[in-house]
């Protein structure tokens, strides 16, 4: 294959799919492309515990500022879906799992899920059952990372015990 540049036809670097800097110099596009996404990756941090708790939730659940006030003992609650407690990191972080404190009124089967925010609210996790015991959960980890500023969660269940609780929630990168 043959590019013309300024009308000079050339096989120069720009068919390699790495940079070879040998006659012309020039950076085959797809490994700036590389490079640039590689640098991005590097100045995106993972979300870290202190950061996640830096701001106090916001949204429409009741003491939503709970959920991630680092204190079990204070509990968040929901009683309408759609209800949620949203946390703004400032910044765009990565997120790669979490984990939740419960509370034993629980019946179980009030569920919750996670989104998160990039210019647009996603889903990360849904069908999150509520836990019944008063203590953590395992750290569980979703199938994808993902970069965002802000997360919310959702209740999308009322749980039959009248309310869905958080008395904490870690999400970290
Ligand atoms: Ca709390």
């Amino acid at each position: 294959m043959t590019v013309y540049i300024n009308g000079v036809a050339t096989t120069g670097d720009m068919l390699k799919s790495t940079y070879d800097p040998d006659k012309d110099g020039i950076i085959a596009l797809a490994q700036l492309a590389a490079a640039v996404c590689s640098m991005t990756e590097t100045l995106v941090p993972d979300l870290f515990l202190e950061l996640f708790q830096k701001n106090a939730a916001t949204g429409t659940m009741s003491f939503r500022q709970r959920v991630n006030d680092n204190e079990t003992t204070t509990v968040a609650q929901a009683d309408a879906i759609g209800e949620y407690a949203e946390v703004d990191f400032g910044q765009t972080v990565k997120i790669s799992r979490y984990r939740q404190f419960g509370k034993t009124t629980h019946t179980g089967d009030g569920r919750f899920k996670i989104e998160y925010y990039d210019g647009a609210w996603h889903d990360w996790v849904t069908e999150i059952a509520v836990r019944t015991t008063e203590d953590w959960s395992t750290f569980a980890a979703p199938a994808a990372s993902v970069w965002c500023s802000k997360i919310r969660i959702t209740a999308t269940t009322i749980d039959t015990g009248g309310y869905n609780y958080i008395a904490e929630i870690e999400i970290l990168g």
